[in-house]
């Protein structure tokens, strides 16, 4: 069988990042604003007012204290409170393509490849710019490469995970000699920053990773992949209701309810356990022993989340090396985050340590990826 191997991966940070206090200012500039509007009705009760956020909370209940993001000015004007994104022309590259291109190349160069070397694009996220043709097609263009395929998969934040193993299964076949997963998350476009309760939630970023057989590879860095694993579970408690149909219904749908939209507690309580099991159960088919892998990079989400998912799993908790966090820096970046953190945290492997990645969440949807440095 062909042994697999991711051998470069590439980050792209937006420029603008927005601190906590940044962002609750102008939440709670904005719901002040409101409930000035709206003083009668409040006073009625017809009308209920809108709370007030607070960076303690934000930081206490998920660890989070910055986020970075494709335009601050507009997400921090309390007339639109979502980012300016420029109209672009048919034949300019589009801005998924453009910023995950960034991410494919410096993961090329890491490779030793370049845009010419890849046949398979995939373009794997939850906030996909446009229906068709595929962000991935786009993407073969944009990188030079003119031999292969491409296409796009949604699986929310697991999505990395999910197209990897598309990826390694499509190498291991003879389907593909150079894949690329790509994961340009433009979460600020879809996000509600005029809910409270999850307005701080998430970030920008694009992350790409090049997958190759092990024989033929010239990076310096190689990662085998042992193995992948993958599970759905249907729930609406992570959920966006935008999609085709949106003109064509017969009642015109809430403005947030094509927007994210959770329970959150419910999250947390459902998803921990669910990976924790995938993550187990898979070191244990591949016969390793949650003490001998060197790293969890995490899908990154919340702080406690991932301690709890890395403390079930080990049996103990985690240390700061094991189980890396990203998330105070970056927030929630969907899919891209297990990447960034796997991407900024394994310079330090020698050659036999093992790592594993993870990314989960709507679906529920989640994934395991157990690499050997060799
Ligand atoms: N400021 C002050 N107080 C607040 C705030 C705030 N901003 N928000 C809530 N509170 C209050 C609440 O009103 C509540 O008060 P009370 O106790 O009086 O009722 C109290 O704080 C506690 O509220 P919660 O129960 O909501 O708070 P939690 O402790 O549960 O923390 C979290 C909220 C941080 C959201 C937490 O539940 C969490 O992280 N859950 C997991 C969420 C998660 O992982 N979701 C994954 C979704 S991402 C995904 O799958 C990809 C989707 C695609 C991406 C699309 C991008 C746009």
């Amino acid at each position: 069988m062909i042994r697999v191997a991711i051998t470069g991966s590439g980050l792209y940070t937006p420029q603008d990042s927005i601190s906590n206090d940044e962002l609750v200012a102008c939440y709670n500039a904005w719901a002040t604003r409101e409930n000035a509007a709206h003083a009668a009705a409040i006073a009625a009760g017809t009308v209920q007012e809108l709370p007030m956020s607070s960076t303690e909370f934000i930081y206490k209940a998920s660890g989070i204290q910055s986020r970075y993001c494709i335009d601050k000015v507009g997400t921090l004007d309390i007339n639109r409170m979502r980012p300016r994104v420029r109209t672009r022309r048919d034949d300019e590259p589009s801005l998924m393509v453009e910023i995950g291109g960034i991410a494919a190349r410096e993961a090329l160069t890491n490779a030793g490849r370049s845009g010419a070397d890849v046949d398979f694009v995939i373009v794997a996220a939850s906030n996909l710019q446009r229906a068709y043709p595929a962000m991935a097609v786009e993407m073969q263009a944009h990188l030079g490469s003119t031999q292969g395929f491409g296409y796009d998969m949604n699986v929310a934040c697991a999505s990395a995970a999910f197209g990897i193993q598309a990826a390694v299964d499509a190498v291991r076949l003879g389907n593909a000699r150079c894949a690329l997963v790509i994961n340009p998350e433009i979460t600020s476009g879809h996000h509600n920053w005029r809910n409270r309760d999850c307005h701080f939630i998430f970030g920008d970023a694009a992350t790409a990773v090049v997958v190759e057989p092990l024989e033929t590879a010239v990076a310096k860095e190689k990662f085998e992949v042992l193995g992948t694993r993958l599970k759905t579970q249907f729930s609406n408690n992570i959920r966006n209701n935008f999609g085709f149909l949106n003109i064509a219904e017969t009642e015109t749908r809430a403005w947030d309810d094509v927007l994210f939209q959770q329970e959150g507690r419910k999250v947390f309580k459902e998803v921990v356990p669910m990976v924790a099991e995938l993550l187990s159960s898979h070191l244990a088919d591949l016969g390793l022993k949650p003490d001998e892998v060197k790293r969890f990079w995490l899908h990154q989400a919340n702080l406690s989340m991932n301690q709890l998912i890395a403390k079930r799993v080990l049996g103990r908790d985690p240390d700061e090396i094991e189980a890396p966090i990203i998330l105070d820096q970056y927030a929630n970046t969907s899919s891209a985050g297990c990447v960034i953190a796997f991407h900024k945290h394994h310079a330090d492997f020698a050659v036999g340590d093992v790592g594993l990645l993870s990314g989960f969440g709507a679906g529920y949807s989640a994934g395991s990826v157990v690499i050997r440095r060799v």
